[in-house]
């Protein structure tokens, strides 16, 4: 399998060098950060403190309209009922706004949809029950913005309703005060559905209410878990969040923790993402999202326990029936025949798929396959489909040229959600698959890595650069953990662990022991990694603690294969370093290093000039 190739921004290094001497930071990390736009040394502390700004709540939206109608319906003793949705940010957003109206004695009720009977959003049925029931407002979270039949029909039942959403709208809005990043003049458009119904407190309880700083564990939880961009307000609200969730003081969440073994201590963005949303949100996935949402929200320990037990147990059913489709998807594809095999962009589809988990197996392929995926899956009636992109495939825009072959599709470029007739799916497969044709180039189906700096031959591995680096956490979209590269290793130890899935080694450069590494899934490429030869090694810099001893470790992303030109080239620019008229080709190089003697190391691999003569040699003879 093809590693595919890596990419690198540029980095003016006076800047990186202005940068690290400013905040006491090693060339490596403030390369990184003036790489990320952070260069300004102001707005680098502001960024590793986490202290951008959080704006004006009144300027989100139709804020003063919502803060009035939630005051008066408080006053007439109306019932508010809060809408949102099956996952984690629909239910934290749930969760949040039924405490905040608690906290202003509102009588308050809520309703999550059902993602098998309902599905997302509002639906006319849900708002008729409502407003028999004698409901008086309706306040969505993270859902509500397209749907304007359903708020028209709402108020003809005499039913108020205000729409707190992230979503994209529509060309028409619903009739009521919206509370929204879109349209609205908010400076920083982002915040997911929890996010908005923060703000929506802030207005409410004022910007430095207790209370609300108390609930802050909920936002951090749903801000990493809907991956919105971790930057802006939402880097300080994931910061400030993740402290809150060490010192929660709820229940549900304390249990949570427990039954999935994460430390409230050093919680950070991986485990809420990797093990903390995957629990909530596996309760809408195989049912009704009840449960999740009663955990976050109960005040006794014995039913936090028990209601954390569940959703262990139905985490482990949704693993369990997302490996059986997993596998059974990648069956299907190893069976295609060649041509097949090579469209741009799969459709895969299984009779008895379980619609609640298509999505993430999608995901699961794009990782495998490195192109668009949809999955369908079949129920009685209409099939239901989701898909995921690769950045470069615009998704949404594919399935509306596809369209006349579907009954129903919505969504963004990354992801989206569809439904078809049974019929279709062969006549959909090959229009989806001319698409990507037409509009993805073979190069855009090769992985890329994005590598934050190159380390220079001398650097060390330690675990101040470690702590240091980490001072850009939490990671996530917009803020991914940080990648370097150890150009020119030879790897030793070469073991698999794990029963063969991981593969763990040593790393040495230039004769002298760099660290340990260990590639995640990577079992299979033992023999590859066994050959003599020298790599490039692409790997996260993690703590390890173990036995007692904490080491630097590589945690590995990719291999590489160095080039074979690459000695031969840098003995030239070695060579050029002491001669007395420099070629042009080698001072450029220079330049772009901003190396001067006596001065910081760069690796050469830095220099864009120097990576294209390496992969093209010709050019070097040319000049
Ligand atoms: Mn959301």
């Amino acid at each position: 399998m093809s590693e595919g190739i890596w990419t690198i921004r540029p980095c003016p290094h006076r800047q990186a060098s202005c940068l690290a001497r400013e905040l006491g930071l090693s060339e490596i990390a403030a390369s990184v950060l003036v790489r990320r736009g952070y260069g300004d040394p102001e707005e680098a502390r502001a960024f590793l403190a986490g202290e951008q700004p959080l704006h004006d709540p009144m300027l989100l939206g139709a804020m003063s309209e919502a803060v009035e109608s939630i005051r008066a319906a408080i006053a007439a003793g109306k019932r508010i009922c809060v809408h949102g949705d099956y996952d984690v940010d629909g239910i934290c957003a749930t969760v949040l706004a039924v405490l905040v109206l608690r906290e202003l004695g509102a009588e308050v009720e809520w309703h999550l949809p059902s993602r098998f009977d309902e599905g997302y959003g509002l639906s006319g049925q849900t708002l008729e029950r409502l407003a028999e029931e004698g409901c008086g407002l309706v306040l969505t979270v993270d859902c509500g913005i397209t749907a304007v039949d359903e708020v028209r029909r709402a108020r003809e039942l005499g039913l108020d309703v205000i729409v707190t959403d992230h979503h994209r709208p529509a060309d028409e809005l619903p009739e009521c005060p919206i509370v929204a990043t879109r349209p609205s003049d908010y400076p920083f458009p982002e915040l997911c559905g929890t996010g908005v119904m923060y703000k929506l407190g802030q207005a409410l309880l004022g910007a430095d209410s207790e209370t609300l700083r108390r609930h802050l564990d909920l936002v951090a939880l749903a801000t990493i878990a809907d991956v919105v961009p971790l930057v802006g307000e939402n880097r300080s609200l994931a910061i400030a969040g993740l402290r809150t969730l060490a010192r929660t003081q709820k229940p549900g969440l304390q249990a949570l923790m427990k039954v999935a073994r994460v430390d409230p201590a050093t919680v950070d963005a991986g485990q809420v993402g990797f093990r903390l949303a995957p629990r909530i949100n596996a309760a809408g996935r195989l049912g009704h999202p009840r449960a999740a949402l009663e955990l976050l929200l109960t005040e006794e320990r014995a039913e936090a326990r028990r209601l954390a037990d569940r959703l262990e147990e139905l985490n482990r059913d949704r693993q369990a029936v997302e490996d059986k489709i997993l596998r059974a998807a990648i069956a299907q594809v190893e069976e295609w025949p060649e041509a097949k095999r090579r469209r741009r962009a799969y459709v895969v589809w299984g009779e008895d798929w379980h619609e609640g988990v298509i999505g993430i197996v999608a995901s699961r392929l794009v990782e495998r396959y490195n192109r668009p995926v949809v999955l369908i899956a079949g129920t009685d009636g209409l099939w239901k489909g989701s898909g995921r992109s690769i950045p470069s495939f615009d998704l949404h825009g594919a399935l509306g040229a596809c369209s006349q072959f579907l009954e129903r599709f919505g969504g963004h470029r990354a992801a989206a959600g569809l439904s078809i007739r049974p019929e279709g799916m062969e006549p959909f497969a090959d229009a989806f698959a001319a698409q990507a044709e037409e509009l993805l180039t073979p190069e855009e189906l090769v992985p890329g890595t994005t590598v934050d700096a190159v380390l220079p031959r001398d650097a060390k591995l330690t675990l101040a650069l470690c702590q240091e680096l980490r001072k850009l956490a939490p990671f996530g979209l917009g803020n991914p953990d940080v990648t370097l590269l150890a150009p020119g290793c030879e790897l030793g130890d070469l073991a698999t662990v794990g029963e063969g899935k991981h593969l763990r080694f040593r790393v040495h450069r230039n004769g002298q022991d760099a660290g340990g590494a260990i590639a995640f899934g990577q079992g299979t490429k033992l023999d590859r990694y066994r050959r003599e030869g020298r790599y490039d090694v692409a790997f996260r810099l993690q703590e390890n603690h173990w036995n007692g001893t904490v080491a630097p470790q590589l945690v590995v992303r990719r291999v590489f294969d160095t080039d074979d030109r690459f000695d031969e080239l840098y003995g030239w620019l070695r060579s050029q370093w002491d001669a007395e008229t420099r070629e042009a080709q080698a001072q450029a190089i220079f330049d772009e290093l901003e190396v001067k003697a006596g001065g910081p190391k760069r690796h050469p691999l830095e220099s864009e000039t120097f990576r294209s003569l390496l992969a093209e040699p010709a050019l070097l003879q040319a000049a």
